[in-house]
């Protein structure tokens, strides 16, 4: 079967349609790609698996895999023409990491190609990637049928994969139009659409929020990249420690709600301790509401956190529309966003983690940055990679040891930390609850600071 002739069965058996489609998005698109049910028509299967054979010449790799459903049974057939071992995920993500979503044979560190019927965004791919990953399989290269993306091997370049594509958008719309399936303002009609898809996806971080800039001045003028969480329930502790700890941090981060005799002069005590040491203030409120009420729970009530905390926490739960609720009309104002969690058994999973990156990364006027952890280094580093240029990564669980509390907070060392990536080390009750607050803070600084000036080192290669 000829190229051409394999672009117009597409066509012919209804994989490729034309018209107006609704997507999950809810975007309107003039056009809608669905190969699932190319496997009933073994002709054409024929063809799509002699291109994925010819298509795979040259690529080094152990194991075949086919991202469930539709591409199962394809690379199922490529497998057995190369006589090379197939293996699958789950699809669900039950198990996650225990080493039992893999079905089938591998030795670990196996090379394996992923095949999958098309791209849009990649980042399904790189999920999928991201998860055999975990399980110890090596993914580098990817192979689809149909690239519908501007820009899909760009998006997998990113985070370290190679894209091979059998059909282009192009080719399809070329194909089509010469047969006369299609006419010429459809084929407009289908590029103006992926165009503006692609402006949209590719858009990158310029306007950084002038705050994230002051934070990092201060991180340089005070060698610090510790931040102190307070966490105690009276005024005279919390400002005891302050007085013994003010020095190191570079920023303090507050639970206001849980001071026992909170009042109207806490916030300005506040303010003024921050000016004359040097710190910034950081409500760490995790705002997770619809818009109006959480517009409502930071300006209004008894803590009015809008007027005195520089940047807060934000839980994206509710969706990335919150901020507009947030932030409107607010200036000198950011947040941090709560990508990953310290906390045993907390719901957040990598498709989230992957979601609040994004919505951080359009709208970096008010996001300053993301609150994460990571099991170790390593992991650190693949979620940090993910980051939009100039976004800081703040790290909460760190102590001088790793280890667990009995609520299932989960602490790595400062070292794991910084070394993985993180930019700031958030510190409550390694801390607070030593003998002498102000000599620990001491050290939580100086080992941390050493630790990011190695890693930025390392980094430019000095
Ligand atoms: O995932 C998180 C996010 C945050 S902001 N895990 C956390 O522990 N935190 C906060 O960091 C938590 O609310 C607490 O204020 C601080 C950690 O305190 P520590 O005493 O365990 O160091």
């Amino acid at each position: 079967m000829s190229r051409e002739q394999f672009i117009e069965e597409l066509f012919k058996i209804g994989a490729v349609k034309f018209g107006t489609f609704t997507l999950k998005s809810g975007k309107v698109s003039p056009f809608y790609f669905d190969l699932r049910d190319m496997i009933s028509y073994p002709e054409l299967l024929d063809g799509i698996v002699e291109l994925l054979v010819e298509k795979l010449q040259g690529i080094e790799f152990d194991v075949i895999t086919g991202i469930p459903y539709t591409a199962l049974p394809i690379a199922s057939l490529v497998a057995d023409r190369l006589q090379k071992p197939l293996i699958y995920m789950r699809k669900e993500e039950k198990a996650y990491g225990t080493g039992n979503n893999v079905i089938g044979k591998f030795t670990p560190g196996a090379v394996c190609i992923v095949i999958d019927d098309l791209i849009t965004t990649g980042e399904s791919k790189i999920e999928t990637a991201e998860r055999l990953e975990a399980e110890g399989v090596v993914v580098k290269d990817f192979v689809v049928v149909i690239d519908r993306s501007n820009d899909g091997s760009g998006i997998l370049a990113k985070s370290g994969y190679i894209l091979h594509s059998l059909i282009a958008l192009d080719e399809i719309l070329a194909i089509l139009q010469k047969g006369k399936y299609i006419d010429n303002k459809m084929a407009d009609q289908v590029k103006e659409f992926t165009q503006a898809l692609a402006e949209e996806s590719t858009q990158e971080v310029e306007n950084l929020n002038p705050l994230t800039i002051k934070l990092k001045e201060t991180m340089q003028r005070k060698q610090s990249n510790l931040i102190l969480s307070l966490d105690v329930t009276s005024q005279s502790e919390f400002f005891r420690i302050l007085d013994k700890t003010a020095a190191e941090i570079v920023m303090l981060k507050t639970h206001v709600d849980i001071l026992d005799d909170y009042d109207e002069h806490f916030t300005g005590k506040l303010q003024e301790y921050a000016r004359r040491y040097d710190f910034h203030i950081f409500e760490d409120r995790k705002f997770a509401d619809i818009g109006n009420t959480v517009r409502m729970q930071y300006r209004k009530g008894i803590y009015r956190i809008s007027e005195w905390s520089e940047f807060i926490t934000v839980h994206l739960v509710a969706g990335a529309g919150i901020l507009s609720g947030l932030f409107e009309g607010l200036t000198g104002r950011s947040s941090f966003l709560l990508a990953r969690m310290s906390s045993k058994g907390n719901l957040i999973n990598e498709s989230y983690t992957r979601k609040v990156i994004e919505a951080g990364r359009k709208n970096p006027g008010v996001v300053s940055g993301f609150i994460g952890h990571g099991k170790d280094q390593e992991d650190i580093r693949r979620f940090k990679a993910k980051f939009p240029a100039g976004m800081l990564l703040l790290m909460p669980g760190v102590k001088l040891e790793s280890g667990t509390d009995k609520l299932g907070q989960q602490y790595i060392t400062i070292e794991d930390a910084i070394g993985g990536g993180a930019d700031c080390i958030i510190v409550g009750r390694g801390i607070i609850q030593s003998e002498n607050p102000g000599i620990t803070a001491k050290i939580y600084r100086e080992r941390a600071w050493k630790a990011y000036n190695q890693l930025n080192n390392r980094k430019a290669g000095k």
